[in-house]
C-alpha cells in the first residue's frame, strides 16, 4: 500500500482500528507467515505463540519482548479481555498511590480514565513500533497487559516484579467481549450475531485467546510462585471487595495500617472505584482514549451472570463442558 493510502486511512479511522498497514516492515515476515483468522473487531487475528492477537497489538507484543526491561519493583496488571482490566486498574492504582493522592476532589481517577492512569505495555507503550523510555518513571511502576504467560517479556519472568492476575468466568467474559466487539466495529461492517462469535469463543479464537489457556497458564504460575503472581476471580472480587482488595495490598506489600483500617480507607477506595462512581463521571461519559475507543464502552453493567440473559442453553452445556475438560485436575473452578 502506498504511504498516501496509509495516511488517508490513519486520517480517518481511530487508531484501534488500524490494521495490517501499520505493521513495520522488519516485522512483516514474521507476522504476515502467522495462521490467521477473522477478527471480531475489524481484520484479522494471527497465531503467535500460541495465541490470537490483532495485528496492532502483536507488533506490540513483540516490541515489547524485546525491549521491556522490568525492575524487581514493578507491578503488572495482567487480565483476560473484558475480565475486569478497567476495575483492577482503578483499585490498584489508587492502593499504590494513596499516600500521593489521597482520596479528595482532585483525584486523578475523578478526571482520567483508568486506562490512561494505568498504560497496557503492548497496546498503549510499545504499540506502533514505539521504544518508549521508561527509565525515568519513579518507582514502583504500574503497568497492565493482556499477554499470555507463555509470550511474556522475560525480563518480568526474571525479575521479581509482581503480576495482579485478574479473570473471570468464561461465560461473562463471552458474553462482554461480545457487546464490546460490535460497538467498537465500524458501523458499514455490521455486527456479529451471538452465534457466530460462540464459534470462535469455543475454539480458542478471541483476543489473547484461547481464553482458558490465558488463564490455566497464569493459575499454574500462581500455584508454583505465589509470592509472584496474585490469581483473583472478578466473580469474587464483586461478592467480596474488601476481603480482595486487603489481600491485593498484602501481595503488594502495602498493608492496610491500623490507622487505615479504621478510618475506613478500604471501603472509600472501593467507593471511588466502584461501577456506579466510575461510569458516571464526566470523563468516562464522554471521555475518548488516545487510540480512539470511547471511555464509556469500558462501562456496561459491571454484573455477575449477565451471561443467563443471552446464552442458549445448549451454548450453555457446550461452554461449561469445555471448562471443565481444560480445568479438569488443576483445582481451579470457574
Ligand atoms: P478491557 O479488558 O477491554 O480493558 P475490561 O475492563 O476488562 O475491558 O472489561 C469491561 C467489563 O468490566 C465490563 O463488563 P460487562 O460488559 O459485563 O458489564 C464492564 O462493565 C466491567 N467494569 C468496568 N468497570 C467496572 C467497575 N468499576 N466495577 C466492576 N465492573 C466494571
Amino acid at each position: 500500500m502506498s504511504r498516501d493510502m496509509q495516511s488517508q486511512i490513519s486520517a480517518f479511522l481511530p487508531k484501534y482500528l488500524h490494521q495490517e498497514e501499520v505493521v513495520a516492515q522488519e516485522f512483516k515476515d514474521l507476522i504476515f507467515s502467522l495462521p490467521k483468522e477473522n477478527g471480531w473487531v475489524a481484520s484479522y487475528l494471527y497465531k503467535y505463540q500460541g495465541f490470537w492477537h490483532p495485528v496492532r497489538h502483536l507488533q506490540g507484543i513483540i516490541t515489547c519482548q524485546r525491549h521491556f526491561r522490568a525492575r524487581d519493583s514493578d507491578v503488572i496488571l495482567i487480565t483476560t479481555p473484558k475480565s475486569g482490566t478497567t476495575w483492577l486498574k482503578a483499585i490498584v492504582f489508587t492502593l499504590m498511590n494513596r499516600m500521593q493522592y489521597p482520596i479528595a476532589q482532585d483525584h486523578p481517577l475523578l478526571s482520567k480514565n483508568p486506562h490512561d492512569l494505568v498504560p497496557f505495555l503492548e497496546q498503549t507503550l510499545y504499540v506502533d513500533n514505539q521504544i518508549p523510555d521508561l527509565s525515568s518513571m519513579n518507582s514502583p511502576r504500574l503497568f497492565a497487559t493482556h499477554i499470555p504467560f507463555t509470550s511474556i517479556p522475560i525480563s518480568i519472568q526474571n525479575s521479581r516484579c509482581k503480576l495482579v492476575y485478574l479473570c473471570r468466568n468464561p461465560k461473562d467474559t463471552f458474553v462482554s467481549m461480545w457487546q464490546f466487539s460490535n460497538k467498537l466495529r465500524p458501523k458499514e461492517m455490521g455486527t456479529h450475531s451471538l452465534g457466530e462469535v460462540f464459534d470462535m469463543f469455543c475454539r480458542g479464537v478471541s483476543i489473547a485467546g484461547p481464553f482458558l489457556d490465558h488463564v490455566l497458564d497464569y493459575w499454574k504460575e500462581s500455584r508454583e510462585s505465589p509470592h509472584k503472581v496474585l490469581f483473583l476471580k472478578y466473580d469474587d472480587m464483586k461478592e467480596n471487595p474488601t476481603v480482595n482488595l486487603r489481600r491485593i495490598a498484602e501481595f503488594l506489600e502495602c498493608p492496610f495500617s491500623n490507622e487505615e483500617e479504621e478510618s475506613g480507607m478500604v471501603e472509600e477506595i472501593l467507593k471511588l472505584c466502584s461501577f456506579g462512581n466510575l461510569s458516571n463521571l464526566e470523563i468516562n461519559r464522554t471521555g475518548k482514549l488516545s487510540s480512539g475507543e470511547e471511555n464509556k464502552v469500558f462501562f456496561r453493567q459491571g454484573k455477575v451472570g449477565d451471561w443467563k440473559n443471552h446464552l442458549t442453553i445448549e451454548m450453555v452445556e457446550k461452554l461449561d463442558q469445555i471448562t471443565e475438560q481444560k480445568l479438569c485436575g488443576s483445582g481451579l473452578v470457574l
